[in-house]
């Protein structure tokens, strides 16, 4: 049939087809996962058929005995219609089953042949392809993103010897240091049972009730209690392997590693207040931000680091390697940037990608190999076990997303939802009578080579006592936050403790952070209407343990998320808030500026459509206050303008905006009269800049003078600047705002 030239594709495979062609503009056109993918992708015809290929009469009416008569039984259409719906559901994952996920590739900087021999870090122009799955551990599928939680951050490496998976989380420890505890840390995370309450959170009894009487939770309580658990985006947290791994090169020789992930737009977090409200005025909040990002060709990308230590250096760190409740200080051990991780391009379905794709700790490739930190070897169980019922039998490895980018073989056979159809009468080795079947009894020294550790102890169901201290690295952590991180830590332990119905569960936590720092816990312990922390308690109770060590440091700053980025404003959001009569002369050269710096700047208003600028100039509103609040944005821009001051002065929803994007420290940036908006903090155009609040720039120049390029590229470089500091956290007394 001759083409008549016009496109048949539908508007969302059109889009399909934009995100692949963007993927391959970021120069990553080879990947052979993409090509893999495609052969298991449908487009979307016009036509309607069903599963057996019979086109369909009528996608309405089901068939019935007259046209008000009932249903008949013999509607084989309506019937797999319907069976078929019935049973879209699969189990949600036990955790992390809320998540969003990408595309995109991995490259290692030089051949990291001296450590490992895995072929995906060797040569630096290779693209490994990777999918990406970033989640929360404790709310079911629908629940909000920016609850207080650990993020998940798997990673799926499809190489040329196999797929890897690094399967981590954005904070480089754990609650728990033995797998045989994670049913009960879990069990207590989750919604309580009998009523199934709360979704998403940790501040209820269960929990706490659990992590007072498990001293080992508390290093990693610190980070929960801390920003790292309510990130600002997905794009903007780090990622750990959290274990320690082992690389090994093909001489054999053997590092211990840690691996890191660190984001490029450095680590940045929610205000408390703000991820609350996100999570009920958009509860897809980092999902949607990832979403956009890969789509505005804003590909996210983090460095992989490693911290290495040599095999006879294991017992040299002062603490056990293999205890999860430990990291290895970055000033003790340096971390190596090694390679990048670029996320180019959005799955083309949720279900089939990102709900599908099974991870597991266990998919190794040779080069990378275990420790015998009990949690890991726990994990190593669970994650195939898990799959079977998620996805329903043995076969997930064969799903498209699950699926190697290398030849596989073996004669497992069979089992639900099989699709390989392997020919010949062979399903056995050793065998004579099929093909090419290699006949190997030797343990083999091809392949992955498992490391030869020597191991001849007796069996006990004992912990070490090298994973006796609780304490030391919880206090590393409070000691390296910066002043506002430290409140933030102490005003989430409040928060969550307070929700406790029971008195004496706050009191043992207190009684435990006692051994982290007696004035943390004083602090913790003022508004909670319990007694004074009392360490001794906390020390007296069945099952404490409190052995210190000497560490070499006392502060280790690259725990602190302060300072972090690289210093640039892109992809962050800026309400431009306006009404009628608003100074288009001044505001665009300063929405250009910040345009330029790859900010995305949007117009809220009181409504959609247009407003009238005060020289008669149509302006788009994109957002009114009331469907996009404040909590949407990094930053606030309130252009100059007598009529449009005045009109957003009478709006209670403008008014309480900017307030808002105050109390949660965000940089904002008024000229001329929208300063006005900010009268009932007390400040005004001729506020001297050295009076002003951290992060404000107020612009007092005569509005005219903005209008000259010149003005206005020093106020928009200003508020740039403010802007890409990300908050403004120390700034004093935003408990007294009304907002
Ligand atoms: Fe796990 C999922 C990370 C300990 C058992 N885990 C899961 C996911 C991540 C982690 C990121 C989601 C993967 C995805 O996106 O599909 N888990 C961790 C980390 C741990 C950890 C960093 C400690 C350092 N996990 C852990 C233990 C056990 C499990 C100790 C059990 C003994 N984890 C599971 C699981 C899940 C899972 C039940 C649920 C869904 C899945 O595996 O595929 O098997």
């Amino acid at each position: 049939m001759k083409d008549s030239g016009k496109s048949t594709m539908s508007p969302q495979n059109k889009a399909a087809a934009g995100r692949r062609a963007s993927a391959v503009k970021a120069g990553d056109a080879g990947n052979a996962k993409q090509q893999q993918l495609e052969g298991f992708t449908v487009e979307h015809p016009t036509t309607l058929t069903t599963n057996q290929g019979l086109q369909l009469p009528d996608n309405h009416n089901s068939l019935k005995a007259g046209v008000r008569g009932p249903t008949l039984l013999e509607d084989f259409i309506l019937r797999e219609k319907i069976t078929h719906f019935d049973h879209e559901r699969i189990p949600e994952r036990a955790v992390h089953a809320r998540g969003s996920a990408a595309h995109g590739f991995f490259q290692v900087y030089k051949s990291m042949s001296q450590f490992t021999c895995a072929d995906f870090l060797q040569d630096p122009d290779a693209k490994t392809p990777v999918f990406v799955r970033f989640s929360t551990v404790a709310g079911s599928r629908g629940s909000a993103d920016t609850v207080r939680d650990v993020r998940g951050f798997a990673v799926k490496f499809y190489t040329r010897e196999g797929n890897y998976d690094l399967v981590g989380n954005n904070i480089p420890v754990f609650f728990i240091q033995d797998a045989m505890k994670f049913p009960d840390l879990i069990h207590a995370v989750k919604p309580e049972p009998h009523h199934e309450m709360p979704q998403a959170a940790s501040a209820h009894d269960t929990f706490w009730d659990f992590a007072s009487l498990m001293p080992e939770s508390t290093h990693m309580l610190m980070w929960a209690m801390s920003d790292r658990a309510i990130p600002r985006s997905l794009r903007m947290m780090e990622g750990f392997g959290v274990h320690t791994f082992r690389f090994v090169n093909s001489r054999g020789e053997s590092h211990f590693v840690k691996f890191h992930w660190k984001p490029k737009l450095g680590i940045h977090g929610l205000a408390w207040d703000e991820a609350q409200k996100i999570a009920g005025k958009d509860p897809d909040f980092h999902r949607r931000d990832l979403w956009e990002a890969i789509e505005n060709g804003d590909f996210p990308e983090w460095e992989l680091g490693v911290q290495l230590i040599p095999q006879d250096k294991e017992h040299s760190l002062g603490f056990d390697l293999l205890d999860p409740t430990k990291l290895i200080p970055e000033e003790m051990v340096p971390v190596q940037k090694i390679g990048r991780l670029v996320l180019n391009r959005n799955p083309d379905n949720f279900f089939a990608e990102t709900e599908q794709v099974a991870f597991h700790p266990g998919h190794l490739v040779p080069g990378i190999d275990f420790t015998n930190d009990p949690l890991l070897q726990g994990r190593l169980f669970s994650y195939t076990d898990t799959q079977i019922s998620r996805l329903g039998g043995a076969n997930f490895h064969e799903l498209p997303i699950n699926k190697g980018v290398c030849p596989f073989h073996n004669f497992q056979r069979d089992g639900m939802h099989r699709q390989t159809i392997a020919r010949g009468q062979v399903a056995y080795e050793p065998n004579t009578l099929g093909s090419g079947t290699e006949f190997r009894v030797d343990g083999g020294s091809h392949g992955f080579q498992s490391f030869p550790e020597e191991i001849d102890p007796p069996k006990v169901r004992r912990r070490s006592a090298s994973f006796d201290d609780h304490f030391t690295q919880a206090r590393l952590f409070f000691e390296s936050q910066s002043a506002a991180e430290k409140e933030h830590i102490v005003a989430a332990f409040r928060f969550e403790l307070s929700k406790l119905e029971v008195p004496a569960i706050r009191q043992r936590m207190v009684d435990n952070l006692a051994h982290v720092d007696e004035k943390l816990a004083r602090r913790v312990a003022e508004p909670l209407g319990i007694g004074e922390p009392d360490a001794k308690a906390a020390a007296g109770r069945a099952g404490f343990r409190d052995h210190r060590i000497a560490l070499p440091i006392e502060e280790s700053p690259a725990l602190s998320m302060a300072d972090t980025g690289d210093g640039s404003v892109r992809t962050r959001r800026i309400a431009i808030i306006a009404a009628d009569g608003v100074d288009s002369a001044s505001l665009k050269p300063i929405r250009d500026a910040l345009e330029q710096a790859g900010a995305q700047c949007k117009v809220v208003g009181p409504r959609l459509g247009t407003i009238a600028s005060a020289s008669k100039r149509q302006i788009d509103v994109d957002a009114t206050f009331a469907n996009t609040p404040s909590v949407m944005f990094d930053a606030v821009l309130v252009p100059a303008g007598e009529d449009c001051a005045a009109a957003l002065a009478g709006i209670g929803d403008a008014v309480h905006f900017v307030l808002e994007a105050y109390r949660h420290c965000k940089a904002i940036c008024t000229v001329g009269e929208g300063v006005r908006l900010l009268s009932t903090l007390g400040i005004a155009e001729d506020t001297p800049a050295d009076e002003l609040p951290a992060g404000l720039v107020v612009a007092a120049t005569p509005v005219t003078n903005l209008g000259d390029s010149s003005g206005a590229t020093e106020i928009a470089l200003r508020f740039v600047a403010a802007i890409a500091k990300h908050r403004h956290w120390d700034r004093a007394n935003i408990d007294a705002v009304p907002a």
